[in-house]
């Protein structure tokens, strides 16, 4: 019998925002998602990134790159602009971008703390959810298409220098249910997965930050670090028809480290 093996995302258009270099996270969201056969166009950060994103979008059959600083209303009506022109239509839009000034994220939570440094957290992190769902709601209209964006359990407890980037994740999460909840009737469903640490971009030159991997990895049940592909195909997953019934949901892809308290006791 012939059996046509089909990706579980063919014939969807979805916009990755937050390539940076292979070690992203949405590198391998915009792999994963490319296996199961959807078309991407990647959005950059600055003209900057553009050659190295352009040099990997290649591998995964993209050919429309769009520069866009999720800081700035101009600049994402910009790219809707072009994919309307482009495509006509989204099925989804992937949102894997957070950013706080350096020194927001050394020390304790209260020394670290600025208004500005929150204020640039909170716009870069979370607020650009918002705005993208906003310029890209009339391209998903009626069409099943889903959103996602990239939260960590410092949202929902406390860990060391990560200071107001929690406080953003948290009202990340929050800003995932409202727009689910708001977004429904368009038929467009919204998530986020909660990640466990990376060694990203984001994260080089954060403080002990090999400690942590090896502190989650021995304490995590799985007893590992997760890898960008793994968090891919959740994304791929929460991005496809197969989780239509699934939204405002926070999935943990964190080799199940959030559900422990103790780990085990063998160091002690
Ligand atoms: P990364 O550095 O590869 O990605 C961050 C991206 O944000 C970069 O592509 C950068 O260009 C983009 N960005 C920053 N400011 C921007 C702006 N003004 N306009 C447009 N783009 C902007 O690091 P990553 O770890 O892949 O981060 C992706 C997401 O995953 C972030 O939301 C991060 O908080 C989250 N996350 C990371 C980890 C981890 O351990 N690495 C764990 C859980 C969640
Ligand atoms: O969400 C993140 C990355 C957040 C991040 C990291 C940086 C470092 C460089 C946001 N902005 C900046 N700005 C910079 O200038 N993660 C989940 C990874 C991460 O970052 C941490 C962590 C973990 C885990 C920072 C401190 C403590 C733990």
């Amino acid at each position: 019998m012939l059996k046509l093996i089909m990706g579980f995302l063919e014939g969807k258009k979805i916009l990755i925002v937050g390539v940076a270099n292979k070690y992203s996270i949405a590198a391998g969201i915009a792999e994963s998602m490319h296996k199961q056969g959807a078309e991407l166009i990647l959005s950059y950060q600055s003209e900057r990134l553009k050659d190295k994103v352009m040099k990997l979008g290649n591998d995964w059959g993209c050919n429309t790159y769009i520069e866009c600083d999720v800081a700035s209303d101009e600049s994402i009506s910009k790219m809707m602009d072009i994919i309307k022109k482009e495509w006509g239509f989204l099925d989804g839009i992937v949102h894997a971008v957070g950013f706080a000034p350096a020194n927001e994220l050394d020390g304790n939570f209260i020394d670290a703390s600025t208004r500005e440094g929150f204020i640039t957290a909170h716009d870069i992190s979370v607020y650009s959810f918002t705005a993208l769902a906003k310029a890209g709601k009339s391209l998903m209209n009626g069409r099943n298409a889903s959103l996602l964006t990239l939260s960590y359990l410092g949202a929902e407890r406390t860990l060391p220098n990560y200071n107001v980037m929690g406080v953003a994740k948290a009202a990340l999460e929050s800003t995932t249910r409202y727009l689910a909840n708001s977004m429904g009737e368009n038929g467009i469903r919204v998530n986020a997965i909660s990640a466990g640490p990376v060694k990203t971009l984001a994260a080089s030159g954060v403080k002990s930050f090999k400690k942590m991997l090896t502190y989650n990895a021995s304490r995590a049940p799985l007893k590992r670090n997760i890898s960008t592909l793994e968090v891919g195909n959740a994304a791929a997953f929460l991005c496809s028809d197969l989780a239509s019934g699934i939204t405002g949901e926070i999935l943990y892809v964190d080799a199940g480290f959030n559900i422990t308290a103790m780990g085990d006791l063998s160091e002690i």
